[in-house]
């Protein structure tokens, strides 16, 4: 039974969204809070931009791009080409649509509002009925050491450069004096369930467990916590995290991934592709349940919220 429970999901970008998408077909919306990672936000023409927040917005609200999992469907770019024209920056791909959220935010922000408060006016606006949030208020910035090339910011590393070069290390600038979000702990420990959605453990999960305070929730409720493996058969479905498990010495499969989350997981779902990996995960100490984690279309997403959910309640309440 999965109704009535409260559940948290930690949330990167396009794999946490479409895994949301597929979670509120099958679970009561009211019930639902992405703590979502702010460290990939940056400024550009003076806009307030947060990917990771937009694009579960845009996911949940029916609005996102399907061809790229970011940014807005139907979108025109009128003021990129004329920015073009300009000679202004046009490295990162801001359509008209789009442009519209990022001005909402700044003015609110220079309204005095925090980062909390716009997320939940734009869902509201937007007809989201799940609760977003912010993993801090507070700017916590991403860089990567490349190699032959020292630090640099994310979307840099993730946009400009296209994740195609070496890194050697990541740090989160801002994070130790960072504090998490208004109710981020308490939907932590108030979930029935928390999930880790299958984002980069790198770049998306890290930066939010890491905000002072977040890891040690998950660590006193392990077995409430389950996490998805985003490597199916080596390799990311989406992004960089296969190659960075292996540039930062980890194993390059959802091994790789237990030994990231052992601590504060209990739980990991990896794909049927990887079955026969089962055995390794457990000997890293976490349970391992396997199923398809290919989310394709909403239906498997679905699919694979429920099996993620039953998770818990095959084994953490049978625990008590
Ligand atoms: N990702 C890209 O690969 N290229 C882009 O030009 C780009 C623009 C963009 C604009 C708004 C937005 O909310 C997201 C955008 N993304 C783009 C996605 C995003 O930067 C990354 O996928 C995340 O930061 C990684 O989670």
């Amino acid at each position: 039974m999965s109704e009535g429970r409260r559940i948290t999901v930690i949330a990167g970008g396009v794999g946490a969204a479409k895994f949301l998408r597929g979670l509120l077909t099958v679970h009561p919306n009211q019930l639902v809070t992405a703590v979502v990672n702010v460290a990939d936000d940056f400024r550009l023409h003076g806009l307030a931009i947060s990917p990771d927040l937009d694009t579960v917005t845009y996911t949940l609200s029916g609005l996102v791009n399907p061809d790229t999992g970011w940014g807005r469907v139907d979108e025109s770019w009128r003021v990129k080409d004329e920015l073009a024209r300009l000679g202004g920056q046009t490295w990162f791909n801001l359509g008209d649509l789009d442009l519209a959220l990022h001005l909402y935010r700044t003015q609110r922000l220079s309204e005095g509002a925090s980062l909390t408060e716009v997320t939940l006016e734009l869902c509201d606006k937007l007809g989201i009925e799940a609760t977003l949030l912010p993993a801090s208020n507070e700017e916590i910035r991403t860089q990567l050491k490349v190699q032959n090339q020292g630090w640099v910011d994310f979307q840099d590393y993730f946009v400009a450069q296209q994740h195609n070069v070496v890194i050697e290390d990541l740090r989160f600038e801002g994070i130790e004096a960072a504090n998490p979000g208004p109710e981020v702990i308490s939907s932590l420990e108030k979930s029935d369930v928390i999930v880790i959605a299958p984002s980069n453990p790198f770049v998306s999960v890290k930066p939010v467990l890491e905000i002072p305070g977040v890891v040690d929730v998950l660590r006193e409720r392990r077995t409430q916590v389950v996490a998805i493996s985003p490597i199916v058969g080596g390799l990311a479905l989406k992004g960089p995290a296969s190659r960075m498990l292996e540039e930062l010495g980890f194993e390059r499969n959802s091994v790789g991934i237990a030994s990231l989350y052992r601590d504060f997981a209990g739980t990991l779902v990896i794909d049927q592709k990887d079955s026969a990996l089962t055995s390794q995960v457990q000997s890293e100490g976490m349970r391992a349940a396997v199923t398809d984690t290919i989310m394709d279309t909403p239906e498997r997403a679905a699919a694979l919220a429920q099996t993620t959910l039953a998770q818990i309640s095959l084994f953490g309440e049978e625990k008590k």
